[in-house]
């Protein structure tokens, strides 16, 4: 496997400022050198150039808070993300905030007619400028992917949508916005909530997870990990701590049975924010995971 690593260091999708030094965390944290030392052939695209928003330029409306500048991130990033799936690389996107899956998956979508994702996340990620009760495009992303919400976002990468609401599995659930649980229902989305991996286990969720994509025919998978899927204990770097999540030796298991599983084709870590952690725990966390997902094994 090739992989193409590349930093979105974008935070306005959503209020607290810093996740846009994610990038930077993960690297300090060591990503590359991981990848490396696995025997990839790993390719730094450094990162994605973002725009200032100039005060008298940001618009609010449609209660989609900076949408231009994250249009515009997405639009560059869907574009790298594409050449990069184009040259058989598979895409390891760093975030920023969720914000950016809007444009990883227009760029892995235009090369997949069938992706499967995989939503690791406290979040649903699926309101609209209509149902958000924040404004911030980064409860937004999936909702997006869908076909559904601002034309400036769903038409990113010239076509829409980027995915099948009967592809999406989303794990780690626990706070969900009432749209979000109406258009969960309405679109028949698969949902294994805290409930689920409590009551059945990790090992169990995954498996029915993995055989759920399986029976479905994807013919590339796309694992968007929201680093607030995991416990505010193991994770606290993040913007929008949601108590109660995944363990990280639960989080590992699940990287190390999509490595088994062999069916992923793109990845993207986001939402860490150093300002928030505590001495770079959370990107440490990331890249712990990220080793996992590659393959990384004790013996
Ligand atoms: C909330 C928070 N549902 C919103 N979403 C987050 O603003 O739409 N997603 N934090 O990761
Ligand atoms: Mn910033
Ligand atoms: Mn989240
Ligand atoms: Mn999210």
């Amino acid at each position: 496997k090739n992989l193409s690593v590349i930093g979105v260091p974008m935070d306005l999708g959503q209020n607290r400022r810093g996740v846009d030094m994610g990038p930077s965390a993960m690297r300090y944290a060591g990503v590359i050198e991981r990848l490396t030392n696995q025997g990839y052939d790993v390719e730094d695209l450094g990162d994605v150039s973002i725009q200032n928003p100039v005060a008298k330029d940001v618009k609010n409306d449609a209660n989609l808070k900076d949408l231009d500048v994250v249009v515009n991130a997405n639009k560059a990033l869907a574009k790298k993300v594409k050449e990069a799936t184009a040259k058989e690389r598979f895409p390891l996107v760093l975030g920023g905030d969720h914000s950016i899956a809007i444009g990883s998956l227009a760029g892995v979508a235009d090369q997949y007619q069938n992706m499967g994702v995989i939503w690791y996340d406290a979040h649903g990620d699926l309101n609209t400028g209509e149902t958000s009760p924040s404004g911030n495009i980064h409860g937004m992303p999936l909702a997006v992917s869908l076909g559904i919400g601002h034309p400036s976002l769903t038409e990113i990468g010239g076509f829409a949508p980027k995915i099948k609401p009967e592809n999406i599995v989303i794990i780690g659930a626990r706070s969900l916005d009432e749209g979000e649980k109406e258009l969960i229902a309405e679109k028949g989305i698969k949902v294994f909530t805290m409930h689920e991996v409590d009551r059945f286990g990790m090992s169990n969720v995954m498996s029915q997870a993995l055989d759920y994509l399986k029976e479905i025919k994807t013919d590339g998978v796309h694992l968007s990990l929201d680093l607030d899927a995991l416990d505010p204990q193991d994770a606290p770097g993040v913007g929008t701590p949601v108590l109660g999540g995944t363990s990280y030796r639960e989080t590992h298991l699940a990287m190390e049975m999509l490595a088994d599983a062999d069916v992923l084709t793109s990845a993207e870590f986001v939402e860490v924010n150093p300002i928030l952690d505590v001495k770079n725990r959370t990107a440490e966390a990331a890249v712990g995971l990220i080793g996992s997902l590659f393959g990384e094994k004790l013996l």
